[in-house]
């Protein structure tokens, strides 16, 4: 792992553990592909790019369309390889007025990018978007066994979100679900204080941290409902908790606390994509081999 490419995250660490580190099974192939990096173990993937301030600022969607290109060439490179994950930092990310907004301006980089290469809704990955102060920097996990798309029924899927949300609805899965027979993986997307397509509690950071767990305990439901098994027998493995406002990590620490208490936790400070919004959280949990019914496609 000493060799594998590292990637920091381009924020600001409040608390919690310095380092994420995805363990590979064994020493990994590496290689560099469009300005892509990646590690490949035979059964896993990761890959990260990252697109400079100038770049990114000149054309927020012709930045992203092009590196979600460069991405999902060099996971062709692989064979075999399907998406599970992915991790968006963008500079600035509520910059911009209206359709204009880079946030708004990079979905549909994205799509574009993804639609050419027929990636579907239904199947798409997990995903966060989370505002840095520049540039746009990608993180990604694929793997040899494809991973299935869970939703969450408190929440519309974030890819049939209506137009005011921007040109284009934003792609991703509310988690992945991987079952393979040597693993099972659940990676949970950016979870927010979102019901329907709308936001909650303005103003409330602490309602909004309680009801982005609600809707975290949903997905999980979903996905055990999926995987037949019970949700307790996903272990939590990590989670990533962003603070738009750095001074809300001091005033609300006992609520890290809840998710320390059951993992390894991250507090990080980085801009959630709407501005009412204060708090975001993210989850991998796993499964261990031999719970799942079945494997289903
Ligand atoms: C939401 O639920 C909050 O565009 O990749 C969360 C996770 C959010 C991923 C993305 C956006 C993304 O709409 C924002």
């Amino acid at each position: 792992m000493q060799h594998a490419p590292q990637g920091a995250v381009p924020l600001p660490l409040l608390a919690g553990p310095a380092f994420d580190v995805w363990l590979s099974g064994g020493e990994p192939v590496r290689g560099e592909h469009q300005g892509v990096q990646w590690a490949d173990d035979g059964e896993s993937l990761y890959l990260q790019l990252r697109i400079d301030d100038a770049e990114w600022r000149r054309d927020p969607a012709a930045a992203s369309e092009s590196a979600y290109c460069r991405l999902e060439a060099a996971r062709q490179q692989q064979p075999e390889r399907h998406w599970w994950r992915l991790w968006n930092y963008l500079g600035g990310i509520l910059s911009g007025e209206g359709d204009d907004e880079r946030y708004r301006q990079f979905t549909l980089g994205r799509h574009r990018a993804w639609a050419a290469s027929g990636q579907l809704d239904a199947h798409l990955p997990a995903a966060t978007a989370i505002g840095c102060e520049q540039g746009l920097h990608i993180f990604a996990l694929a793997g040899r066994t494809a991973a299935q798309a869970i939703e969450n029924p408190r929440q519309l899927s974030a890819w049939r979100y209506p137009r005011a949300y921007g040109l284009q609805p934003p792609s991703f899965a509310r988690a992945a679900l991987v079952q393979s027979e040597a693993a099972g993986w659940l990676f949970v997307s950016g979870t927010a204080s979102i019901v329907g397509h709308e936001s909650r509690h303005a103003g409330d950071v602490a309602a909004q941290f309680t009801e982005a767990r609600v809707n975290l305990d949903a997905v999980l439901a979903a996905a055990a409902d999926r995987a037949g098994c019970r949700v307790d027998d996903f272990a939590a493995r990590n989670f990533k908790l962003y603070w738009s406002d750095a001074a809300d990590a001091t005033r609300h620490a006992a609520l890290a606390a809840q998710l320390a208490a059951m993992a390894p936790t991250q507090v990080l400070q980085g801009t959630v994509c709407r501005r009412e919004l204060a708090v975001e959280l993210e989850a991998l949990y796993e499964l261990p081999p031999g719970v799942a019914r079945a494997i289903a496609p």
